[in-house]
């Protein structure tokens, strides 16, 4: 058997918004579901009377609908790796709606068009086979009009979950079979637009627009706008035009019209282009602040919807993403639509990855193969010329993880050859030629400043002629920061190298959106599901939940972050607090769009604020303006003198509100601690002023009125998914989370030495120790009366034994029996934050509510550290503690459950509240790193086993006090 390419289907052409008649057919269509081929009815089902099907929604995935369940794997084919066999249990669903043709569309010829269907499907009309699909997320359009009806057309639609075409359609998501995307009826009038390609220049030299125009017919283009009205072939010099960019998104109304046919274009001028290693848009070099985005909705899968990605691309351009990838696949044609208007720069993706062939080395992989060719070439045809229109695509991606192969040469061959205005990508052959950009995936900072500064391996003298060529392209990381659970960390030491190196033109983070499935659980209520709790036999577990956003497009602090590293404008304070130094980061723009708005808070209060004059600030310069006194002279304080500058947009866009926050700059002035007087009272085992304790163990019970255990030292953390992968900077180790248990700190004991009480103070000291080894850590713990209400806690603790692996922490923990209600803190905030994504916070005096505590990962892990935390009060069902330090500033968490349940649970669905706070005061922490894929934890952000100190006020309240 030959790998099969559609047949029956018109040559691929634009989508075109025309005014020529259209028949939407989606809707309640009839359903029947077979699990094989064999089992399905044969015989004459395609005009069969279907009323006693079921009904099903079109567009939609029938397994998202209760017929079967979805699959998810990553690169693994769930079938025997067989090409191009699918497998014999492979679910047929049959399709059926009957119809009766509009007025409007009769004695017309009429095209039916399909955006989606998964994976291949055999149409028929009235009877008549009209041809055969391949190419999920690939348009496909048949010539309706010998077989088309005025009434009672009975469309058929046989739909295969897996064919041949599955070898090549690899990519890590879910298998979601069925009618995805609408099926319309077109009526193409005699004489009409077939197809429309416009390749809209800029020349950055005279500011003037050039168009090439190529239509089938004759037929008149009119752009009122800019009083273009001419043959609508060639050449047209249009003269002064505003230029599209992502930052700059406009975009001119056109019209191109035949006597029988109008078709609405909405153009943007721009040139794209590739020199002396550097990426250009109208003669300017970009930065790519991007993400990786698959269509996902936890109801409904890869069906669109226009308000919800309106949404989701506005949330994007809240947080200064500027570029797209379309992984791995076009999306649905409308999102270019919001692309173009909204701002983005895109790699527009072909559909396409054979990953699963890196499961036998690569052998007979269909890149590499004659049989293959023309299901490649189908593919890149069907996704250039549907979007060809575009400005927002910049590049044509081959596809994604297909190996190498004369095939993906061939489909670049093509593209450069029909459309020389845009670049090429593929990231899966380093050693290609036909490809305008070096782009990679998780490549280790390390390597990322040798691509940066051209002095990658080989040297040239050693290189290939691939190689030179390579030297000769800019490079971006088209995945990176791989955002699954708490992470990515380490995204901002990236940014460092982008900003420093002129040949890196920035990166996508894996991913955007986590791509849970919404389910109702046993008790009926909605749950998010992943790989395997479907029943699947073949999965790759939670390794889908790696977005910036949930399903549901709630951000992660992974988005907060990165908003923050990628903003285009930096906001930094002299230490004199005498003058702001402003770097532009935007490509295209001043920054006389934004507001620069100052405040001062003393102590939480606002003592000062005003406005900063910057106008006329060129893209990629610097500039420095002078603060006001009020900013900067010295007041005293008792906890931070806090300067915030914040960039806001002046006015509202289409993605925003006026005053949208871009960006913030601060300078803090912490107060210096003074040493607060013991009371006058005479500590015993039992108490101490307000701190009561157990006398066998010297163990805190209450603060006042408020029942407390503590402190226990902790060094362990839930481990996050990124502690559960080996970094790809050291494979041959195991995850963090194996050396954590190896180690034993996750199932620390410990034992009382000794409580001695001196005056107003007591003394507890204790071992904690890990169970097998000789490892553990002494603690002394010196409390000391402060006043009715408040003691303070001197903290000394000393390693012991020979150490072998790093710390997820170093710090205290305390559990007070009652649930938590809120946190009000002075910190960084008001986010969680970890040493190596901590961009996205800035000092202030944050309230946070309860279900704000911690992130509600899906897979549940640690989350919610709040760092540089120099005062915070606790409020539980019971009573408040306030925390203060008298010495360095902690890292505070507070959760309702406790790390090992934390651990232990696979979903957060499962996730049962125990009634308790559970709070750790930090005094080290481990950054989170992005070992599921890249880097793990830099050397920098690791906890290597050592001493720590701090010393502390705690005191207690009744609740509401
Ligand atoms: C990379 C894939 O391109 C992407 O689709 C996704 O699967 C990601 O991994 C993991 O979430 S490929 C991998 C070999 C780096």
């Amino acid at each position: 058997m030959h790998p099969q390419v559609s047949a029956g289907t018109l040559t691929p052409r634009a989508r075109l918004t025309s005014d020529a008649p259209e028949q939407l057919l989606d809707g309640k269509w009839r359903f029947r579901l077979s699990s094989s081929l064999r089992g399905a009815p044969a015989g004459e089902w395609q005009t069969a009377n279907s009323a006693h099907w079921a009904e099903i929604d079109v567009p939609g995935h029938w397994n998202l609908q209760g017929f079967e369940s979805p699959a998810y794997s990553n690169h693994q084919m769930p079938f025997p790796l067989d090409p191009p066999y699918p497998p014999d249990v492979n679910q047929i669903g049959d399709y059926r709606v009957d119809f009766d043709t509009d007025a409007a569309l009769q004695r017309q010829r009429v095209v039916l068009r399909f955006d989606g269907i998964e994976s291949a499907a055999e149409i028929w009309l009235n009877g008549d086979l009209l041809g055969t699909t391949r190419g999920s997320r690939l348009t496909q359009e048949f010539d309706v009009t010998a077989s088309l009806r005025e009434s009672g057309n009975q469309l058929a639609v046989r739909v295969m979950q897996f064919s041949d075409a599955s070898y090549i359609e690899d990519q890590d998501m879910w298998w979601l079979p069925g009618i995805f995307r609408s099926v319309t009826l077109l009526a193409r009038p005699e004489g009409g637009l077939d197809d429309v390609f416009v390749i809209a220049d800029y020349d950055p030299a005279t500011g003037a627009g050039m168009l090439d125009v190529q239509v089938d017919v004759d037929a008149r283009l009119t752009i009122p706008a800019l009083n273009v009205d001419a043959v609508a072939k060639g050449q047209i010099k249009v003269g002064p035009v505003e230029p599209w960019s992502a930052e700059t998104p406009t975009l001119y109304d056109a019209e191109i019209s035949t006597s029988t046919e109008k078709v609405r274009l909405r153009i943007g001028f721009r040139r794209v282009h590739t020199e002396g290693a550097r990426l250009f848009v109208n003669g300017r070099p970009i930065m790519l602040r991007g993400v990786n985005r698959h269509e996902h909705n936890p109801d409904k899968g890869r069906v669109f919807e226009p308000e919800r990605v309106r949404a989701e691309l506005s949330l994007m351009k809240r947080h200064n993403i500027n570029a797209v990838r379309t992984s791995h696949y076009p999306p649905h044609p409308e999102v270019l639509d919001l692309f173009d208007e909204l701002g983005f720069y895109i790699i527009d993706e072909c559909d396409l990855e054979s990953h699963g062939f890196e499961h036998s080395e690569w052998r007979r992989n269909p890149s590499n193969d004659d049989a293959w060719r023309e299901a490649y070439l189908d593919r890149i045809r069907r996704t250039v010329n549907r979007d060809k229109n575009h400005p927002s695509v910049i590049m044509w991606s081959l596809g994604n993880e297909a190996g190498t192969g004369a095939n993906l040469e061939a489909m670049s061959a093509w593209v450069k050859s029909f459309d020389p205005s845009r670049l090429v990508h593929y990231e899966g052959d380093w050693s290609s030629t036909y490809v305008d950009v070096y782009s990679r995936m998780y490549a280790s900072h390390e390597e990322v400043v040798q691509i940066g500064r051209e002095t990658e391996e080989p040297a040239p003298i050693a290189a290939t002629a691939a190689e030179m060529h390579r030297r000769t392209l800019p490079f971006i990381q088209c995945e990176f920061g791989h955002a699954m659970g708490n992470g990515p960390g380490g995204v901002a030491e990236y940014w460092d190298l982008f900003e420093q190196h002129p040949r890196l033109a920035g990166g996508f983070i894996w991913e955007w959106i986590e791509h849970g499935l919404a389910v109702a659980g046993a008790d009926g209520a909605r749950r998010i599901a992943y790989g395997g709790d479907f029943g699947e036999v073949v999965h790759d577990g939670n390794f889908v939940i790696d977005g910036l956003v949930s399903a549901d497009l709630e951000p992660r602090p992974g988005l907060i972050d990165y908003a923050a590293i990628i903003a285009p404008v930096r906001i930094a304070v002299a230490a004199d607090r005498s003058r702001v130094e402003l770097a532009n980061r935007y490509d295209m723009v001043t920054l006389d769009h934004l507001e620069l708005v100052w405040r001062r808070k003393v102590d939480g209060v606002e003592v000062a604020s005003g406005v900063l004059e910057a106008s006329g600030i060129e893209p990629r310069s610097r500039t420095s303006i002078p603060l006001a006194e009020a900013a900067s002279d010295v007041v005293e304080t008792k906890i931070a003198d806090v300067l915030t500058i914040e960039a806001r947009l002046r006015d509202r866009t289409s993605w925003a509100p006026a005053g949208h926050v871009v960006s913030v700059g601060e300078d803090v002035r912490a107060a210096s601690q003074e040493l607060p007087e013991p009371a006058d009272v005479v500590a015993t085992t039992s108490r101490v002023g307000a701190a009561s304790f157990n006398a066998v163990d010297g163990a805190l019970t209450a603060l006042g009125e408020l029942p407390i255990a503590g402190p226990s030292v902790g060094i362990w953390r839930a481990p996050t998914d990124n502690d559960r992968y080996p970094g790809w900077d050291e494979v041959d180790l195991p995850p963090f989370a194996d050396r954590w248990h190896e180690s034993g700190i996750d199932r620390t004991v410990s034992r009382f030495i000794s409580a001695e009480p001196e005056s107003a103070s007591l003394t507890v000291r204790t071992r904690t120790g890990t169970p097998i080894r000789e490892t553990g850590i002494e603690g002394t713990f010196t409390w000391t009366a402060l006043s009715s209400t408040a003691v303070r806690l001197d903290v000394t603790l000393e390693p012991r034994g020979n150490w072998t692996a790093d710390w997820a922490r170093l710090g205290l923990d305390f559990v007070i029996p009652s649930p938590p209600q809120g946190l009000e803190f002075f910190g960084l905030g008001p986010g969680q934050s970890y040493p190596d994504s901590a961009s996205g916070v800035s000092h202030d005096w944050w309230s946070v509510e309860r279900k704000d505590l911690t992130v509600d990962h899906v897979r549940p892990q640690e989350s919610g550290s709040r760092r540089d935390v120099r005062e915070a009060t606790v409020q539980t069902d019971a009573g408040a503690l306030t925390v203060r330090t008298l010495s360095q500033p902690f890292a505070l968490t507070i959760s309702p459950h406790s790390r090992q349940t934390l651990a232990a649970t696979t979903h957060n669905a499962d996730l049962v509240a125990d009634g308790n706070t559970y709070v750790s005061i930090d005094i080290a922490q481990s950054g989170v790193g992005t070992a599921t894929c890249g880097p793990g934890i830099l050397q920098r952000y690791r906890v290597a086993p050592q001493p720590g100190r701090i010393s502390l006020i705690l005191s207690a309240a009744p609740t509401g006090s």
